[in-house]
């Protein structure tokens, strides 16, 4: 008799602006995970301790300056630097939660204003998601959604390059349309109001966790791609 083969993980992306509470989630969805016997590993993205992710680190704390296009693909190199083991730590049955993937990935670039001389329009959302074509899909991307008016009451922000409040406007603005873009992609965002208390949110989180590791169950075991 053969063993079954061990049933893969789920790849779970949260997602959301700044101050809607994604690293809090995480923390406490992990345990929650673990507590219940399912084997899960947190995946920060930007890694910053890849040596990408310290060149990252640098331009986001503004100690060195890149032109958009150059830090978009460093920002989805430090996930394509990632993938293999994203892969196998999933067919190994471990879940894998992912703080922020492409969707930041593509609306904070997208974002950006201009550079007037060198880069007159804006980077598109299509040139954005281009280079993350092909990296592992997650199972469900959790997004975290709070109303401006709720992030203004928590915490003032930090000092790097992306934390100003015209920024996070934009942000958002395209977050939604990413949200509504593609009727195939549709199903793949479950909206969490994070304007609730940390209880609260994270029940809706854990709502989407088993949604996504039922679509697992249900699936024919390959981790798709984007
Ligand atoms: N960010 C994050 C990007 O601009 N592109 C990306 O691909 C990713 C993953 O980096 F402002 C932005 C979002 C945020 C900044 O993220 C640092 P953390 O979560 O604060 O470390
Ligand atoms: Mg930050």
């Amino acid at each position: 008799m053969t063993t079954p083969p061990t049933p893969r993980g789920a790849l779970i992306a949260i997602e959301g602006l700044d101050r809607a509470g994604k690293s809090t989630q995480c923390d406490l969805l992990l345990n929650r995970l673990i507590s219940s016997g399912i084997p899960a590993k947190l995946q920060k993205f930007p890694d910053r301790s890849t040596p990408i992710g310290h060149m990252i680190n640098s331009y986001l704390t503004s100690t060195s300056n890149l032109d958009d296009q150059a830090i978009h693909l460093l920002f989805s190199a430090n996930r394509w630097e990632a993938k293999d083991s994203i892969l196998s730590t999933l067919n190994s049955g471990t879940t894998i939660l992912l703080d922020r993937y492409i969707y930041s990935g593509i609306v904070f670039s997208a974002a950006k204003p201009p550079v007037p001389v060198e880069n007159p329009k804006p980077l598109s959302v299509s040139w954005c998601k281009a280079p993350d074509v092909g990296l592992p899909r997650p199972d469900i991307i959790i997004f975290l959604n709070i109303s401006q008016e709720d992030a203004e009451k928590r915490a003032g922000f930090g000092d790097e390059r992306y934390e100003k409040k015209e920024m996070q406007e934009k942000v958002r603005k395209l977050f939604e349309e990413l949200r509504g873009e593609d009727s195939n992609d549709k199903e793949d965002w479950w909206v969490v109001n994070a304007g609730g208390t940390v209880e609260e949110v994270a029940e809706e989180v854990w709502r989407g966790v088993l949604e996504a590791l039922k679509r697992v169950k249900e699936g024919n075991g390959e981790v798709r791609s984007i």
